[in-house]
């Protein structure tokens, strides 16, 4: 038993990279594997794999992520709206500045984003007392290390009235310290069934990395391209909840196989331009309990693989396969916001 855990979850690897690891499957991802990514480095052309943050707009994608408010500051001087650009002569009245700052409230998980092992968890016997408790990866606990206030509002307007809502382990900044540059490798599942609401096995998902000759390495960031990102931004911060919860494919959790193939592949992370890199299932009446979130098990929980989600890949998707490829260099750090359980980011790929 380490001082966390005397049980580790079937089919998980804590305890792979040391007792009290915090990065996961990013470990794999050192100086050979940004090399690798550095080689498919071929033209220089870069591609910003984010959305406006902005998008998707409004919250019916989750009722409890609302889009971001920029709120300008008032540095001080004179009262009134036209002094939140300020002139610094009312400091000093030879001074020629004008100044402005501003503040952001932003759900991190809003628009595009990176999970945290600290964002999803399970209810598990750790510690073989026969009750399950709410534990995260590597059997870092609820309460004991992630800390979400007490009275969390899912209203903006009660930001500030949060109480240490901080992971002291397992938060966003354990990858902004890594750095997460590495080989980014694309699985472009929309060439293959268009915006159809499918779920992907590991049947489809060999199927599509023969036909599109896509290979796979231990340490490689892998990002399936759904069109889903691209539909948010045909509906212009309006979306439309039908299509929101009734398009384009996406990961089948539910595949012991797919999963398999996760861990055995080796793969650093799993992103997607989608809302969750697996499809949820809205509605959902298990007979025994069971994650509703397979996949955000497997891979947060059991094996330390972190999620990227709502990335905007099309462009780029369509620049790799014109070129016949699929490999990249990807160079994504999250924003560096100790305990933070997700983070806005603005991933960059470079052929
Ligand atoms: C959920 O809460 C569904 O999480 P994610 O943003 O990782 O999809």
């Amino acid at each position: 038993m380490t001082h966390r855990w005397k049980n580790a979850p079937d089919k998980s690897n804590w305890g792979q990279f040391g007792a009290d690891d915090q990065r996961g499957r990013m470990n794999l991802v050192g100086p050979a594997q940004v090399l690798s990514g550095i080689a498919e480095v071929k033209t220089g052309q870069t591609f910003s794999l984010s959305l406006p943050l902005d998008f998707p707009g409004g919250n019916a994608l989750n009722p409890a992520r609302f889009p971001p408010r920029l709120i300008s500051t008032r540095r001080g001087g004179p009262e009134g709206p036209e002094n939140y650009v300020l002139g610094l002569d009312y400091l000093e009245p030879n001074a020629t500045d004008v100044v402005c700052d501003d503040i952001a409230i932003l759900a991190t998980q809003y628009s595009t984003q990176w999970d945290s092992f600290a964002h999803v968890g399970s209810y598990f016997d750790a510690d073989g007392d026969g009750v399950a408790e709410k534990v995260f990866y590597n059997g870092y606990r609820a309460n004991a290390h992630i800390k979400p206030a007490a009275d969390v509002a899912s209203d903006t307007t009660d930001l500030f009235a949060f109480k240490n809502p901080k992971a002291t382990a397992l938060g966003i900044e354990n990858l902004a310290q890594h750095g997460a540059q590495g080989r980014g490798v694309l699985v472009d599942l929309h060439a293959h069934f268009g915006r159809e609401r499918i779920k992907i096995g590991y049947d489809h998902l060999m199927r599509v990395l023969e036909a599109d000759r896509v290979e796979i390495g231990v340490g490689d960031m892998v990002c399936f391209h759904t069109g889903f990102a691209e539909m948010l931004l045909e509906m212009n911060r309006n979306p439309d909840p039908e299509k929101l919860h009734h398009t384009c494919t996406g990961l089948d959790g539910e595949d012991e196989r797919l999963l398999q193939w996760i861990t055995d592949s080796g793969v650093a992370a799993l992103i997607a331009d989608n809302y969750a890199v697996e499809i949820i299932p809205s509605r959902w009446m298990a007979p025994i309990r069971k994650p509703k979130l397979p996949l955000h098990a497997h891979c947060l929980f059991k094996n330390g693989i972190h999620l990227g989600e709502l990335w905007y890949l099309t462009p780029l998707a369509n620049w790799l396969r014109a070129n016949g490829r699929s490999r990249f260099l990807l160079t994504a750090p999250p924003l560096h916001l100790p305990g933070a359980v997700g983070s806005p980011v603005n991933p960059i790929a470079t052929v």
